[in-house]
């Protein structure tokens, strides 16, 4: 064992205490507010809670060599009774996530339509966290499951916390927040035992779903590949609610808020989401941390759809019904602003375990909606933070304070962190009269809520314009393209093809029949229920749902929210010894285009080249698997391809890609592993290699030119060939 030096702080203790302070440079305000809470050991030595050096931290005290412990063994009983209290509740719902920090700036003032202070000054930045995470699954479970994916930003303006906590889906399952503890009851394991982990693939779920018809619209992006995201990086966040912004003279306007992720929206395709579930079940987590990690910051463009309130009931829907859109082609995006993580946490509990979203955390110039979901959610993420965190003082958790000054009467409480001086009620005048309400307005900074004049019976009823559950999910269904509706069709036959009670799954083909006749039949014959045979009857719709709509909405479909960047997608490059080292040479140059280049072999190290040099080697092929790169190169060099023909681990990890629809690319001999029989499905073993979707072959005696390299990239930036 090596002895350190008890005085200096270990360089794993150094590396793991970041003490050298980036954000100093970046004039980070969080980033040095949280720096005054990190434990930075000054010496190696360690201690009790309360100081004390330990001498030996193995064994307990005891009485003789083999005799009892002993009660005054305060330094081991102290151990073992933090470790026994380290857990804390997980999130009863978005319980697995992965979060960063970072910064918004905003493109140009928005002060025409609101005051908050952190949208008025183009390039001014707000420090930010955003945790992102799955719904359905515990803390453990895997990260490519089938689910919404959370989106949740907290903004330390100088005016206080804004929490936008938004889902990678622009609408929701429910209504109003009356259901909500029954759709999760519905959704998480079923009660007898715990399963499934991670998934919506079970009776409770389908049979709650198939009798709340107002969650069908978001059945339909859940069962579409949006609920598969290929990274967090690369996926769109959206407020759901309508919003609403408010000038300093109180003139409100409505607001949908979306997140843009600036490297294009690219989705998984279902066997390969599956299997990554598997080989990395922290695909998502990891490619997150590893992108910030190598200065490859994720960005999203914040961008806002603005709506007048004159023209609050001018839409086919009810702007206040969280199972609806408002379509870009009637109200565009206007993208206000950019949003970049470029730090991750230091430690996962402290950050991002104890980071505490809230719905109501807004700041002046931006209010609610009488959205029903979301005046519930106004009470549930307080309510739910006191039994996680353990009492009100959540909010002087590092993670969590704000960096403008806070000044409450709220005192004592578990944790209590602050050491209050003075009075604790107002009016006072032992205090000083401090703190005091301000009054004075939105013009002045404090908080004022929208004065919007209200009238009617206190009844417990739903509006007639909520009434309307098909026609956007209609809507969003002529909008997905043919490789769109097909993986719809497919994802449905998987999760009502896990369904046991068959009433269910009759009952839920109803619905789709609502939706699209033809998609109930499809869905119908993989699942072996009859489709239904009268057609449904018309949707019900009222005076409320007359207005503007449209039939179909391109914005929606994968197709068109496709990058330009390839930046950080991974190629995998197979190969074996004999293989030609300047075609290896060739695809590491793709690094300069910013994608991340491995060479795979059967054995870790280096393999030896067709001119004899070593070819060193990144990973063991069996470390990996293809559902973790975005693409696959096989080089040139006959005794390589020859390795890789007898190799099934190289075979398997080829054919995988290519059902996954990845872009494929051969130079040389390797043309001829694509041929080799039954190595990938039928059509590929015709001559016509070059006419395939997706597959790139230079054959022996091509040499991959500058063109062969574009057209590689051209194939990520496709990203899957379905
Ligand atoms: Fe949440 N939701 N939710 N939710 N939600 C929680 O709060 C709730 C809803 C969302 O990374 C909980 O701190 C109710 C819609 C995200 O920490 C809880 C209703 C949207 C996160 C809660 C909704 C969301 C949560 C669990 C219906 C998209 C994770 C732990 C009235 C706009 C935030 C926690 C994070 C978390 C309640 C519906 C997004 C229990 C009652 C709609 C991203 O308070």
């Amino acid at each position: 064992m090596t002895l350190v030096d008890p005085e200096q702080p270990r360089d794993r203790d150094r590396r793991a205490g970041r003490t050298e302070p980036p954000q100093e440079e970046r004039g980070d305000q969080k980033g040095r507010q949280l720096d005054s809470s990190r434990a930075t050991p000054t010496s190696g030595a360690l201690t009790t809670d309360q100081g004390v050096r330990v001498e030996d931290n193995d064994n307990s005290l005891r009485l003789g060599e083999r005799g009892p412990t002993l009660l005054e063994d305060f330094q081991v009983r102290e151990k073992l009774t933090h470790f026994d209290h380290e857990r804390i509740p997980e999130r009863v719902v978005h319980a697995r996530g992965a979060g960063a920090y970072g910064f918004f700036e905003p493109y140009e003032s928005l002060a025409r339509y609101t005051c908050a202070d952190f949208l008025q000054d183009p390039g001014r930045r707000t420090p930010v966290f955003v945790r992102f995470s799955t719904v359905q699954g515990p803390r453990g479970s895997a990260d490519t499951v089938r689910d919404v994916r959370g989106f949740a930003t907290k903004f330390y303006t100088r005016q206080g916390n804004y929490d936008l906590v938004g889902n990678n889906m622009p609408v929701f399952f429910i209504q109003d927040a009356a259901k909500f503890p029954d759709f999760v009851h519905a959704v998480k394991m079923e009660p007898d035992n715990e399963m499934p982990t991670g998934g919506s693939a079970h009776d409770t779920f389908w049979d709650f779903c198939s009798l709340q018809p107002e969650s069908t619209h978001m059945l339909m992006w859940a069962m579409s590949d949006r609920a598969i995201p290929r990274s967090f990086r690369m996926m769109q966040g959206f407020g759901v609610h309508t919003f609403r912004f408010v000038t300093a003279d109180g003139r409100g306007t409505f607001v949908k808020f979306h997140w843009r992720p600036k490297l294009g929206v690219a989705c998984q395709v279902w066997d390969e989401a599956q299997i990554t579930a598997g080989r990395d079940p922290d695909f998502h987590r990891r490619d997150l941390w590893d992108a910030i990690e190598a200065g490859d910051y994720p960005e999203w463009e914040l961008g806002v759809q603005l709506i007048a309130e004159e023209d609050e009931h001018a839409f086919a829907f009810d702007l206040l019904d969280p199972t609806k859109l408002v379509p870009e082609e009637l109200v565009p995006v206007k993208v206000i602003g950019r949003m970049v993580l470029d730090r991750n946490p230091q430690n996962f509990f402290a950050e991002t375990e104890q980071v505490a979203f809230h719905t109501a955390n807004i700041v002046p110039g931006i209010d609610f909606t009488n959205d029903p979901l979301l005046q519930g959610r106004n009470f549930s993420y307080l309510d739910t933070q006191l039994i996680r965190l353990g009492g009100p003082n959540f909010s002087q958790l590092p993670v969590n304070r704000p960096l403008a000054d806070v000044n409450t009467n709220h005192r004592d409480g578990f944790g209590q962190q602050v050491i209050h001086p003075g009075t604790s009620y107002s009016p006072n005048s032992l205090g000083g009269g401090c703190p005091a309400a301000m009054g004075g307005g939105l013009a002045t900074g404090v908080f004022q809520h929208h004065q919007e004049r209200i009238e009617g019976a206190v009844i417990r009823h739903r509006s007639p314009s909520f009434a309307d559950h098909y026609s956007q999910a209609t809507l969003f269904w002529n909008s997905m393209t043919d490789w769109e509706q097909r993986h719809i069709v497919a994802a449905f036959r998987f999760e009502l093809g896990k369904v046991n009670d068959r009433a269910v799954r009759t009952r839920m083909v109803d619905n789709l029949t609502r939706v699209d006749p033809q998609l109930a039949a499809d869905v119908a014959h993989g699942i072996g229920v009859h489709e239904p045979e009268a057609a449904a009857p018309a949707v019900a719709t009222t005076e409320a749902n007359a207005g503007k709509t449209v039939a179909a909405s391109p914005a929606l479909s994968l197709d068109n929210l496709r990058g330009t960047s390839v930046r950080t997608r991974k190629v995998a490059v197979l190969i074996a010894p004999g293989v030609d080292a300047e075609d290896v040479a060739g695809a590491r140059g793709l690094a300069a285009q910013g994608l991340i280049v491995e060479t795979l072999a059967a054995e870790d190290g280096s393999v030896r080249g067709r001119d004899g040099a070593r070819v060193p080697v990144d990973r063991a092929i069996a470390t990996v698997g293809s559902v973790l790169y975005d693409a696959v190169l096989v080089p040139g060099g006959q005794d390589s391809i020859d390795a890789l023909a007898g190799d099934a681990a190289a075979l398997r990890f080829l054919a995988e890609a290519y059902l996954h629809g990845k872009p494929l690319a051969t130079l040389g001999e390797a043309t001829t592993l694509l041929r080799a029989p039954g190595m990938l499905p039928g059509s590929l073993a015709t001559p016509s290699l070059a006419t395939m979707p997706g597959v790139l072959a230079a054959g022996p005696g091509q040499s991959p030119g500058p063109d062969f390299w574009k057209h590689f990239i051209q194939l990520l930036e496709h990203h899957r060939f379905p």
